[in-house]
């Protein structure tokens, strides 16, 4: 299966389900991330594709998996939910080895094994903003300011799920998307963008500093405001509601 062919595919299976798919090389990620960060056992050339996950996959894909009774809900179950979800949109790919990352993997120092925010820039997916892209920098020196990602459509309403990579496709002239710049440059909304994300990021604010087509819905904001300790409760409630109607 050639490259066209394997996009086509992973579309046909996660666009419907409220994920986005980008491709991008291992090339265009090593060559800006610290040597520590590299995806070194890969030949530049490869492919790979980013998954992120928009408004809707919590009501088409997550509302229907927690209230399946067969489901194990103790462990989170938000990314049990996505890892099977693109575990079976790739099982049917013939030829090829692949190798898939999630968010969440770390390594046992806990250094990220990806850096999603990174994979979101030059995979044309999401503008990264960071501190170290402004000329007067107005943060104290000792903060460590985490940079944050803006998605043309969806603002801050979404996430950077996992990244699928395929070690024996080889595509040297994929061409490459830039990501939009939301912010257009201006150095203040990007302050103020780091400052929301940093500094306030549970109002949700930083999530809404560009006009967007869909947020998350009243119930999803519900769940992840919820302690992670505490969703499971969430979810008992969420499957007895649902039986009492049926
Ligand atoms: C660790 C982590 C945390 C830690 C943060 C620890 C810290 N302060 O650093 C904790 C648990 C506190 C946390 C909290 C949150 N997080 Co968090 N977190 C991560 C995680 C797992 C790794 C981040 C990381 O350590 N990166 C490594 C550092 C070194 O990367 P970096 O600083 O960006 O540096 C790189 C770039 O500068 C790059 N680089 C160099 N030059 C250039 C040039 C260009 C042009 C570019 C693009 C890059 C680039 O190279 C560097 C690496 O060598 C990521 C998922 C992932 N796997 O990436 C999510 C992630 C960053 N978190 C995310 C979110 C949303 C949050 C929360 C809001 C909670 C939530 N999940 O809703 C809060 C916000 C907290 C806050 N603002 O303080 C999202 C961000 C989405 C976005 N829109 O940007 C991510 C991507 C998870 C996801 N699935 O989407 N998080």
């Amino acid at each position: 299966m050639g490259f066209d062919a394997i996009y086509e595919l992973l579309q046909n299976n996660l666009l419907e389900c409220g994920f986005e798919v980008y491709p991008f090389l291992i090339s265009w990620y090593n060559s800006i991330v610290d040597p520590l960060f590299c995806l070194s056992t890969y030949d530049n050339d490869t492919v790979a594709f980013l998954i992120v996950s928009t408004p809707s996959m919590f009501e088409k894909i997550f509302l229907p998996y927690a209230l399946d009774r067969n489901k194990d809900l103790t462990r989170d179950p938000i990314d049990c939910c996505v890892k099977e979800k693109i575990q079976s949109a790739i099982e049917n790919i013939p030829d090829h080895e692949i190798d898939v990352l999630f968010d969440y993997d770390l390594w046992p120092t806990r250094r990220p094994k990806i850096v999603m925010q990174t994979v979101g820039h030059i995979s044309g997916a999401a503008h990264f903003y960071s501190r170290q892209q402004l000329k007067n920098d107005p943060f104290p020196k000792d903060r460590n300011m985490m940079g944050v990602c803006l998605h043309p459509k969806y603002g801050g309403w979404f996430a950077l799920r996992s990244v699928l990579i395929f070690k024996t496709l080889k595509y040297p002239l994929l061409p490459r998307i830039a990501p939009i710049d939301c912010l257009n440059g201006d150095e203040s909304l990007i302050i103020d963008v780091l400052k929301r994300f940093n500094y306030c990021w549970e109002d949700n604010t930083y999530r809404n500093v560009i006009p967007v087509i869909e947020t998350y819905s009243s119930l999803q904001q519900s769940y992840f405001q919820t302690q992670p300790k505490d969703r499971l409760v969430w979810l008992e409630n969420l499957r007895q509601n649902y039986d009492e109607k049926i």
